[in-house]
């Protein structure tokens, strides 16, 4: 039998079945030694002496270590137009770190209620759209179906950083999640989270992590020629002249050439620029 862990505490295991109900299943001696199950994990699992055992872990599509997590289908940043000014840096930033575990960035403006119809925000929603990027627009008295059908079977984790509002977000989504869930209110930068246990919480028909994940925004261990491969905007380009080309000053670059074009969103690849001698900083690059 198959099932999707939703819940750990220590060696107890809550698995979402397929048919919709919930287990409590332990995992085998076998298991336990070498690559642990995490939350989001699908695994398979038998009934042995009257209680469930976890045989194997399937195939991750990805993982997070902070929080650890698998299987993730989308991470939503949450961003305000104002008051945190909007930060363009920061949402590419997360933008990089998200698609570079080939997770589906969705991107959340808040406090769009605050802002005049010629704020600069929308110039960059624009930009985020052209991309290719699912950007949802919230603010007080906006309604939240948008946010509802985007969570709707996924598993989703939460992002942004503090006073952006998250919580506010939850609460209109589900006043019960958001006040069983403290950490997820602990933002980016904020310090360290406190070890506890990770969870997802149904919430508008899919799944919600808890934890923030992305709570660093940490390049060092990133290699800058993987980043660029998965940089939704250098993607469907012709191949640069290099294969290995870091689109910074190769000659015959197709990625410069599309910014000069304005195929490319200039926006983004200048916040690419500032990134990259952030990348491949560990001893495994160093030559
Ligand atoms: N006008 C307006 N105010 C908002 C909106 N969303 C949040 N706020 C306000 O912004 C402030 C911060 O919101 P929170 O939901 O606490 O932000 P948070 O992201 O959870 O912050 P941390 O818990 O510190 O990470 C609160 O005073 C909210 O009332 C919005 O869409 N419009
Ligand atoms: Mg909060
Ligand atoms: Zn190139």
């Amino acid at each position: 039998m198959q099932g999707q862990i939703v819940k750990i505490v220590s060696n107890q295991y809550t698995v979402l079945t397929e048919e919709g109900s919930f287990l409590q299943v332990v995992a085998m001696g076998k298991l336990r030694l070498g690559n642990k199950p995490v939350v989001g994990d699908k695994v398979e699992y038998e009934l042995l002496d009257g209680q469930y055992g976890m045989q194997k872990i399937l195939e991750r599509k990805n993982q997070l270590r902070r929080p650890a997590i698998a299987n993730i289908d989308q991470a939503m940043i949450v961003m305000s137009a104002v008051d945190p000014v909007f930060s363009s840096i920061l949402v590419d930033k997360l933008i990089f770190l998200i698609e570079y575990e080939n997770i589906e960035p969705v991107i959340v403006i808040t406090k769009m209620d605050l802002v005049k119809e010629d704020d600069e925000v929308y110039k960059y929603i624009e930009d985020y759209r052209k991309s290719g990027y699912k950007v949802i627009l919230s603010g007080h008295d906006f309604e939240i179906d948008d946010i509802k059908d985007a969570l709707k079977g996924k598993i989703t984790v939460l992002t942004g950083q503090s006073g952006v509002g998250k919580s506010t977000l939850l609460n209109k989504l589900d006043p019960d999640f958001a006040a069983a869930t403290q950490s997820i209110s602990k933002a980016l930068g904020r310090g360290k989270h406190t070890t506890r246990h990770t969870q997802l919480y149904p919430v508008g028909d899919g799944w919600l992590a808890d934890t923030p994940g992305f709570s660093s925004l940490d390049f060092s261990w990133h290699d800058s020629l993987t980043l660029a491969g998965r940089i939704r905007d250098f993607q469907n380009l012709p191949d640069c002249r290099f294969k290995d080309c870091r689109h910074i000053n190769e000659p015959n670059c197709e990625v410069k050439k599309g910014v000069e074009e304005g195929r490319v969103s200039s926006i983004r690849y200048k916040h690419y620029l500032e990134v990259v001698p952030l990348c491949n900083q560990r001893e495994e690059w160093q030559k």
